[in-house]
């Protein structure tokens, strides 16, 4: 081996010419092909393989760079990452697009068509995840010293496939062609351990006749943008030999596909398609701890490559977790600490409350993780023992001075003693944290004032809000060519690192030259659109008309079902009175039902039901179209969002904790109609009453109603326009060939409490809707809106919330690169 003195390797050129040959030599030499035997795929792996080594230059300066300075570590822990597809996101960190297009045109190729054939990396449910990924960007754009752990699944968020109107699950076999983007590691591979028992010698636990998996490591580079700094997404494999039942993958026996073999060598096979309903399930626990433990294994390893002893451990690393999945790292961090390396309880418990940090995304009751005591200490004995050492020690702590002191500990408890006992994994977070945040300023506020009230009280300092971002590069850049270039021209590029020049916008809304480009960027946008749905789904929409969107996953709390009541109210009206209907619309949908949701698939089936029926009519025309894509996804999100006039963030007041797709739309220039929830709040500070249509109850008002016993009834009887739509659903009028179908969804809203308040919301939404019509008939005056809207979207880059979170909650120094 020679030494590091001595070894030299050629920096990659970035020209077109030297990108050709790149390509060239690497369809031969890495994909093994022949030009004439190349399918687009191998032009597209050799392609990336090619813009990778250009990466890997990027990727080591910053490694050693890191290790050089010995910096502060960010360990990124979450179940998922959205993170799309990685070719154009790497040309754009790069600077390499226009080079690259060229090689491939001289060789024949043309590189759009290459990158859409790139799978999307699709390991995550929605939010959450998409987050995760938004933050790397910003973590390595930063130069924060940022790794992302995770879950290499086999087989990522399932392909929804739409059949007689109803959403069937396809597995997603995203690895089938291999992944050009990933360098396995068979050397970084840590042991796992499940089950088996704890025994004690002279005080010193030790757990074993443990069946053991191994978690291999898989890592992606994840570029910067306008810096050298790159950091690390390490996934990690259980590699196994059996395949899943795949042909078993419907509803019902999607889970039994993968329970029948419920062995360790399953635990990453495939993410859990789950959103805010967490199943409960054996499996979902053993890629919790699996990853989990892999991941602290590893980061205590490289701490200790450069450090004698734990002390520094809180100055030198941050463990993030990413809601309470990964929760189970602070009792593993324990056990390694205490059974492995002999620390003493106390010194181990500080160590852990410095290096431990957790952001909560939802208070709904039902999405809060518990996992019953009885399968914890089977699959996990000894963190349970340890869970209950810290609960005992943190009882301990509480005052005994007032007279609700038991009443105290039993709402505190890590333990839920109500029923079946269950380990509370939001109160452990808490507990072994030194910060909580949420994901909005509203959501924080009511964060503390209801699930976590009693510690919000105990510990004040601990809790902090982080309202969330999204990142320029992916969000504008990338998907939206058109506007960008228009900003490139007129403020420069500066932008895609600080998004706040955007402001600089504000004053050109006046300049009739300006508001007619930005109108033309969106109409390219919906003509981009417009032709996807022509060619992909045979379906002709206008591009004159207002293109109303709401993409995001299916749930009953996120109120698809009043868009679709105002959609049938729509229909309803032009069928009276077509005049009346002056501004033609586009209402779009899309997104993924969990599942086992069941009333979130007979929402997609009923959006379906009233597409077939109000586009097949000839009476509408084109003043109404209702069209949902089918299979949602990071990929789709770019070339749908950038084409919506309106966006729609219409959730009960209350219950969206954040919402990330609400900046995405703003920022690409839609309009929002939304509530007074989640980040919608600080959209409406930033853009003003006037750029935004806000409507419905607030989230007083609904615990308002909700205290004095709300009658969805009542509303319904003042309100004959909601109860004829309401009626034509319930009597078949889209269902004619099984008019009882939705029978179920009536009775879920007049009959059984409408959870969510849609009939108390519905009359302020239609007329939020009329508002909307009257402004768009204003086409400059719209225009401005959109305007006022992107300059408006700075705060709500993900660089922002990224600083904040070093300043605040990691206190990490960025890296410095010798340029
Ligand atoms: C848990 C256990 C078992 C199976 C599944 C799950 C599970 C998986 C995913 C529970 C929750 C999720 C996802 C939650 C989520 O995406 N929350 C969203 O997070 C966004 C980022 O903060 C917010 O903007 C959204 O408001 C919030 O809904």
């Amino acid at each position: 081996m020679s030494s590091s003195s001595e070894f030299h390797y050629d920096a990659p050129a970035n020209d077109a010419q030297a990108l050709r040959t790149a390509i060239a030599n690497r369809l031969v030499f890495s994909v093994g092909k022949d030009p004439s035997a190349a399918r687009p795929e191998d032009w597209l792996h050799a392609a990336a393989y090619a813009v990778r080594d250009r990466l890997v230059e990027r990727w080591m300066r910053s490694t050693h760079a890191q290790y050089d300075q010995d910096l502060k570590r960010v360990y990124y822990l979450s179940m998922e990452f959205l993170m799309g597809r990685a070719f154009d996101n790497a040309l754009l960190a790069l600077g390499l697009r226009e080079p690259l297009r060229q090689a491939l045109t001289e060789l024949g190729a043309d590189m759009q068509v290459l990158a859409a054939l790139e799978p999307d990396a699709a390991l995550g449910n929605g939010g959450l995840g998409r987050l995760a990924a938004c933050f790397l960007d910003s973590m390595a754009t930063l130069g924060i010293a940022g790794y992302g752990y995770g879950i290499r699944y086999d087989y990522g968020m399932f392909r929804q496939t739409i059949v007689n109107g109803q959403q069937v699950e396809v597995p997603d076999d995203w690895l089938t062609q291999g992944n050009p983007w990933e360098f396995p590691r068979p050397e970084v591979s840590y042991r796992v351990q499940f089950g088996g028992r704890v025994t004690e010698q002279d005080g010193r636990r030790a757990w074993v006749d443990t069946q053991d998996v191994r978690a291999m490591a898989y890592d992606t580079i994840v570029p910067g943008y306008g810096t050298a700094a790159t950091n690390t997404l390490r996934l990690w494999s259980a590699k196994a030999t059996e395949e899943i039942d795949l042909g078993a993958f419907n509803r019902g026996n999607y889970f039994a596909a993968v329970e029948g073999k419920n062995h360790s060598e399953n635990v990453s096979r495939v993410l859990y398609p789950d959103d805010s309903t967490p199943s409960g399930r054996e499996l979902r626990l053993r890629q919790e701890h699996f990853f989990v433990s892999a991941s602290v294994q590893d980061l205590l390893r490289r701490y200790l490559d450069g450090h004698a002893g734990f002390e520094r451990l809180p100055e030198k690393v941050s463990i993030h977790l990413n809601d309470t999945h990964p929760v189970l790292a602070i009792p593993e961090l324990m056990r390694l600490l205490l059974d492995e390396h002999g620390l003493a309880w106390a010194d181990a418990w500080r160590l852990c409350q410095g290096v431990f940090s957790y952001t909560n995304h939802t208070l709904m009751h039902e999405a809060l993780e518990t996992w019953p005591l009885e399968m914890l200490g089977r699959v996990l004995p000894r963190h349970l023992q340890i869970i209950f050492e810290i609960n005992g020690h943190f009882l301990h702590r509480l005052t005994p001075s007032r007279g609700h002191e038991v009443e105290l500990m039993r709402r505190v408890s890590l333990i839920d003693e109500s029923g079946e006992r269950r380990v509370r994994m939001a109160y452990l977070a808490v507990v072994g944290s030194h910060s909580v945040n949420g994901v909005s300023a509203l959501h924080t506020e009511l964060m503390q004032r209801s699930i976590f009230a009693d510690f919000a009280a105990l510990w004040p300092e601990r809790f902090n809000n982080k309202t969330n971002g999204i990142t320029p590069r992916r969000w504008l850049a990338q998907a939206n060519p058109a506007l960008a270039s228009l900003l490139d021209q007129r403020l420069g590029a500066g932008w895609r690192r600080d998004l706040s020049q955007l402001q600089s916008l504000k004053p050109l809304a006046k300049e009739a030259a300006f508001r007619k480009a930005f109108a033309a960027a969106k109409l390219a946008n919906k003509r981009r659109l417009a032709d996807w749905l022509a060619s992909h789904m045979g379906l002709a929409v206008s591009t004159d008309a207002l293109f109303d969107v709401q993409v995001k996953r299916i749930h009953e709390y996120k109120r698809q079902l009043l868009n679709l009541l105002h959609v049938v109210h729509r229909y309803l009206r032009l069928l009276d009175e077509p005049s009346a209907v002056a501004v033609p619309r586009v209402v779009l949908f899309a997104g993924k039902a969990a599942s086992a949701y069941h009333a979130a698939k007979q929402i997609i089936r009923l959006i379906n039901d009233v597409a077939a029926t109000v586009n097949a009519d000839p009476r509408v025309g084109d003043r109404l179209k209702l069209v949902f894509v089918p299979n949602y996804s990071v990929s789709l999100a770019e070339m749908i969002i950038p084409a919506a006039d309106l966006s729609e963030q219409i959730s009960t007041a209350g219950t969206e904790a954040s919402g990330t797709g609400n900046m995405k739309f703003a920022l690409n220039g839609a309009l929002t109609i939304g509530t007074l929830d989640g980040a919608n709040v600080e959209i409406l500070e930033q853009v003003g009453a006037d750029n935004i249509f806000i409507f419905g109850h607030t989230t007083p008002e609904v615990q308002a109603l909700r205290s004095a016993g709300y009658q969805p009834r009542e509303w319904m009887a003042r309100s004959p326009g909601l109860r004829r739509v309401l009626e034509a659903l319930r009597d078949g009028l889209f269902s004619p060939d099984e008019p009882s179908r939705y029978q179920g969804l009536y009775d879920m809203l007049v009959n059984w409490g409408d959870h969510y308040l849609l009939l108390a919301d519905y009359e302020r939404y239609i007329a939020a809707q009329d508002a909307v019509d009257r402004a768009y008939q204003d086409q400059e005056a719209w225009v401005r809106k959109a305007i006022a809207n992107v300059a408006a979207m700075g705060p709500f880059s993900s660089d922002r919330t990224i600083a904040e979170y070093a300043r605040d909650i990691w206190r990490c120094e960025p890296l410095r690169l010798p340029s």
